[in-house]
């Protein structure tokens, strides 16, 4: 299967089953309800959920199992879209080709859909119906909290804003780059290769070759993202782009310059390809994946 095909296999499972489980949620508010589907429904490439269900095929995982982690860490990256979009965060009008949510609807009702995303994607995974048992259940949301919380997400959210809202901000380290990065972009993709031997019950080895693999890929998909700001067209991308400079952001691209971060890129594409080696052609997916981070269009 080509990495487009297996990209949209992702999309079209986590699309249905993130629509029917909003559809079936007739206990939120009826404004609540729409503006969360604006925000989950309203396009995305769904590249973490294909990566949790190829991370979770390797290891011999069923997509019904693997979707409900699937679903659930699609609605927190979402809901970290939405509240990244408000006014006090990054000012975006547009996302995914579409007015973001506090343009289409208003600030409160964006802030409370993003609330609501977090929250019911611990819901789904915690709830006794979600397909997994209570230890791998337990395990999976203690993870996604560590990954898109304070420690992850949320933390590397706050470190690149402080950095951005200074009055003279300082000039970023590589290692600071890589840190905020890490964070904030890094954490999700690192949880979402991971699930695949979580929840498989596979062996240490193949938890550390799937972290590395996480690890590796999350800075890649960073960097492609700088890339596409400092090079891409904003109707390809499906928001504005030439942010970054324009804002004086921290990034491997600003600090090291096109080429500079071109072969960073290739150095980590290298270290996620290496990780995937024991695995030979049953992790051709995710080898396709890393190929992606050098051709991304949006
Ligand atoms: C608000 C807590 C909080 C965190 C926001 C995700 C994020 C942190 C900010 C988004 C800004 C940004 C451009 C981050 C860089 C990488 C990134 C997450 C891009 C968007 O992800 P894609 O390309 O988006 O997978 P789609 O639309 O395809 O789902």
């Amino acid at each position: 299967m080509t990495f487009e095909a297996s990209l949209q296999h992702a999309r079209v499972l986590v699309e249905d089953d993130l629509a029917r489980r909003l559809a079936a949620s007739t206990d939120i508010p009826p404004r609540l309800l729409q503006a969360m589907q604006e925000a989950v429904l309203g396009g995305g490439k769904r590249f973490r959920p294909f990566l949790v269900l190829q991370s979770a095929g390797l290891f011999g995982v069923d997509d019904a199992t693997a979707l409900t982690v699937a679903a659930s860490l699609e609605a927190i990256h979402c809901y970290s879209l939405v509240h990244d979009d408000l006014p006090a965060m990054d000012n975006d009008a547009m996302r995914r080709g579409r007015p973001t949510v506090w343009k289409a609807y208003d600030e409160w009702t964006a802030i409370l859909a993003g609330d609501a995303l977090l929250t019911i994607a611990f819901q789904w995974l915690a709830e006794p119906n979600s397909g997994l048992s209570p230890a791998v259940a337990n395990r999976m949301v203690a993870e996604l909290a560590r990954a898109a919380g304070p420690a992850g997400m949320v933390g590397g959210q706050m470190i690149d804003l402080e950095a951005n809202k200074r009055d003279e901000p300082a000039r970023p380290t590589l290692l600071h780059i890589k840190r905020l990065q890490e964070l904030k972009t890094g954490a999700l993709i690192r949880f979402a290769c991971r699930t695949g031997p979580l929840l498989g019950g596979s062996s240490a080895g193949d938890i550390d070759a799937l972290t590395i693999y996480g690890e590796a890929l999350g800075l890649a998909f960073q960097i492609s993202d700088d890339l596409l700001d400092a090079t891409g067209n904003a109707a390809e991308v499906g928001k504005a782009v030439a942010k970054d400079e324009a804002a004086g952001k921290a990034t491997l691209v600003s600090l090291r310059g096109l080429a500079g971060a071109r072969a960073v890129l290739a150095e980590t594409q290298a270290r996620a390809r290496n990780a995937l080696k024991p695995y030979g052609a049953r992790a051709a997916a995710l080898l396709d994946a890393v190929d992606f981070m050098g051709q991304r269009k949006s």
